[in-house]
């Protein structure tokens, strides 16, 4: 069972992560783990930490050789702004973040909850889950992530994502991962981490007057999943589902409101003869992860009965403003129960783009631990036995 845990306070020494039953064998790079960092930092909007941090990841265990040994692997980030011991308790809760709730539960100060609650965490959660694209890599499988909509305006990708990675590739004759690549040079290309970067100029004026208002923005992020087989997940039991796992990973991140796969909540409009996808079998496919299956539409998102079903993986999540507001909302003083504005220090006026990196690995984390679960798990090499027999007794049915 692939899974882990994070500690770490936001202002504290070091953010770490512990994934246990990672796969022994994997070659670890951490260069690939630095540059997701660097990506969750980035974006415009983000706010002036990111400014002091350079987050990089540091190794402390489960690696021999530049190799993964099957043990538990432990990575650290540092926090440079580490000033928890010096830093006062807050007074009055700041609406939409924990504050209040943790202060009432736990009979804490203010400050012992905001600073594990802090969306600082998501800096090992990406560590983690670039860990994991390490064990996806190795069976062609890609996760990208990126922004569809900030603040209400539209980013439609235009046509990038209309055709499957795959399809691109066959229809080019090309081998590789060029279509991946093409989009990665988009996203990149875009402030705001969009497929569109032609609305970046509205997006980023939209960004620029509402931080001199004193005021955040949400948006909502889309996650693709590509070259996944078939059977990870079960129908079997309700917490084994994976499209449940998923649902539960992203909802989990800090300001995630909702999770939708493929049509989403459009499918609950239409009939359903025009939500289910066809079933068509085509020999000439049969070496792409859908093994021949192919589907003239993907509504359902590459999940059926809680099973990927060769498809990719389409997932979006929505994520609210950022609860810490410069011209503060209305609150109390927990000492006196008097109103008073709510507390303020700093904030990113939006972190729409940060939140697609760390969806998307929050989902290359699901995927893994879902493969690992079924196709074993002590080594790479015994995984990439499993695999293939899995993939040819498939062909042969
Ligand atoms: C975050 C670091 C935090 C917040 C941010 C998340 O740093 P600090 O509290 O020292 O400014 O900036 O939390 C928010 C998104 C916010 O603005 O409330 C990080 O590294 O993601």
């Amino acid at each position: 069972m692939l899974r882990y845990l994070t500690g770490g306070e936001s202002h504290g020494k070091a953010l770490t992560v512990i994934v246990d039953g990672f796969p022994a064998g994997v070659t670890l790079d951490t260069s690939l783990i630095d540059a997701e960092l660097k990506r969750r930092q980035g974006g415009y909007g983000r706010g002036g930490r990111q400014r002091i941090e350079s987050d990089v990841v540091d190794v402390l265990a489960g690696v021999w050789h530049g190799k993964t040994l099957g043990s538990p692997v432990t990575l650290q980030v540092v926090n440079k702004d580490y000033k928890l011991e010096r830093l006062d308790d807050i007074a009055r809760p700041r609406p939409g973040h924990a504050d209040l709730a943790g202060a009432v539960k736990y009979g804490a100060p203010v400050r012992a909850i905001l600073e594990r609650a802090s969306a600082r965490e998501t800096t090992v959660r990406v560590a983690a889950g670039a860990l994991a694209k390490l064990i996806l890599r190795e069976f062609g499988i890609t996760v990208f992530g990126y922004v569809l909509e900030l603040g209400g305006i539209r980013a439609e990708p235009e046509d990038l994502i209309r055709t499957p990675i795959a399809e691109e590739e066959r229809a080019e004759g090309q081998g590789g991962s060029s279509a991946l690549a093409k989009r990665i040079a988009v996203r990149d290309a875009s402030l705001v981490y969009s497929l569109n970067p032609s609305v970046d100029p509205a997006i980023v004026q939209l960004i620029d007057d509402t931080g001199k208002d004193g005021d955040t923005l949400g948006g909502i992020v889309e996650v693709r999943v590509e070259g996944v087989p078939f059977g990870l997940g079960t129908h079997t039991q309700w917490d084994k589902k994976l499209r449940g796992r998923l649902a539960q990973a992203v909802m989990s991140v800090q300001a995630i409101w909702g999770v939708e796969f493929g049509l989403g909540f459009e499918a609950a409009r239409r009939k359903g003869s025009a939500v289910h996808d066809p079933i068509q079998f085509d020999p000439a496919r049969v070496n792409e992860s859908h093994l021949g299956y192919v589907r003239p539409t993907n509504n359902a998102g590459g999940l059926e009965g809680g099973m990927t079903n060769g498809q990719p993986i389409i997932l979006r999540a929505a994520k609210k403003p950022i609860s810490t507001l410069r011209k503060p909302l209305e609150s109390i003083n927990l000492t006196t129960k008097l109103p008073e504005a709510a507390e303020y220090e700093r904030s990113d006026v939006c972190a729409v783009p940060a939140a697609s990196v760390i969806v998307e690995n929050v989902v290359a984390f699901e995927i893994a631990a879902a493969f690992v679960e079924k196709f074993g798990g002590d080594s790479l090499d015994e995984m990439r036995g499993r695999y293939e027999l899995f993939i040819t007794s498939a062909r042969a049915r």
